[in-house]
């Protein structure tokens, strides 16, 4: 982080100041896996299906959780919409580099969670599907997101950095809600997260070896997962053990 620099680095930063960030952005692409192999088109094939169902039922979900606070339908409405677009840039994106979505395999990955999400709808458990879809799902596509722009093809690299701000505003969504109730949605959010977070964890534990083809990172992934979890918790208003508690429930 450039803001972290300390007043001594100042002058070797002024030493290096011909090193501009566009070049360094150069060094790091000669880095960049090569996009064309079959290993790469093959780990695609089930990444790039991931991020496509993931963004179908992220609209699909928003759609759904309208139906449970319905004076929210024309920002739930929004929200959906933006998931659709998505949708169509990570298809495009498989669709520049020759690669066909297997879809199968991306309904599979994601099958658990759904059936909760599911659940927690027919019942009208609000918070649970807020926290599946809003905080969850959220996370976890920012922190992919995130780790995958810095190794995408540039065709895919641009889509991504227009997706994961919107991304935010959906973690937004969800954390002001859940901010807002708190005192009455604690209990449901603890809950819903000690049986959600740990197949976040393995879904994450299952993508890693495609994405590590892909040149991301599991540690990574992990790290900026929990950057973007723990920062939303805090918004939300819970204490440290309170967070600590909660992310807990990923180990074991
Ligand atoms: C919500 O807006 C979208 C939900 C999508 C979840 C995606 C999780 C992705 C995990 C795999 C990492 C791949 C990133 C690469 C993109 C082609
Ligand atoms: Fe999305
Ligand atoms: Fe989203």
């Amino acid at each position: 982080m450039h803001n972290e620099l300390k007043i001594t680095d100042m002058q070797t930063l002024e030493s290096n100041k011909n090193t501009t960030s566009e070049e360094s952005a150069d060094a790091s692409s000669l880095n960049l896996p090569d996009f064309t192999t079959d290993s790469y088109k093959d780990a695609y094939s089930r990444i790039n299906a991931i991020v496509i169902e993931g963004e179908q039922e992220a609209h699909d979900n928003y759609i759904s959780i309208a139906t449970l606070i319905p004076n929210e339908l024309e920002e739930l409405t929004k929200l959906a919409k933006m998931e659709l677009k998505h949708k169509r840039g990570f298809t495009a994106c498989g669709r520049n580099l020759g690669v066909e979505a297997d879809m199968v395999f991306a309904k599979k990955f994601f099958s658990k969670l759904h059936g909760n999400f599911q659940i927690a709808l027919e019942k009208g458990n609000l918070t649970t599907c807020l926290l599946i879809q809003a905080i969850l799902i959220e996370a976890f596509a920012i922190s992919a997101y995130h780790v995958y722009i810095r190794v995408a093809d540039p065709f895919a690299k641009k889509i991504t950095q227009g997706v994961v701000k919107d991304e935010y505003l959906h973690l937004n969504y969800g954390q002001e809600w859940l901010k807002e109730n708190l005192s009455t949605c604690k209990a449901e959010l603890m809950e819903a997260n000690k049986v959600n977070l740990p197949l976040i964890k393995k879904m994450l534990d299952e993508v890693a070896e495609d994405a590590s083809v892909l040149a991301m990172d599991k540690e990574e992934l992990m790290e900026e997962f929990m950057i973007a979890y723990q920062d939303t918790l805090m918004e939300i208003g819970l204490d440290n053990r309170e967070i600590a508690r909660m992310a807990m429930a990923a180990i074991v």
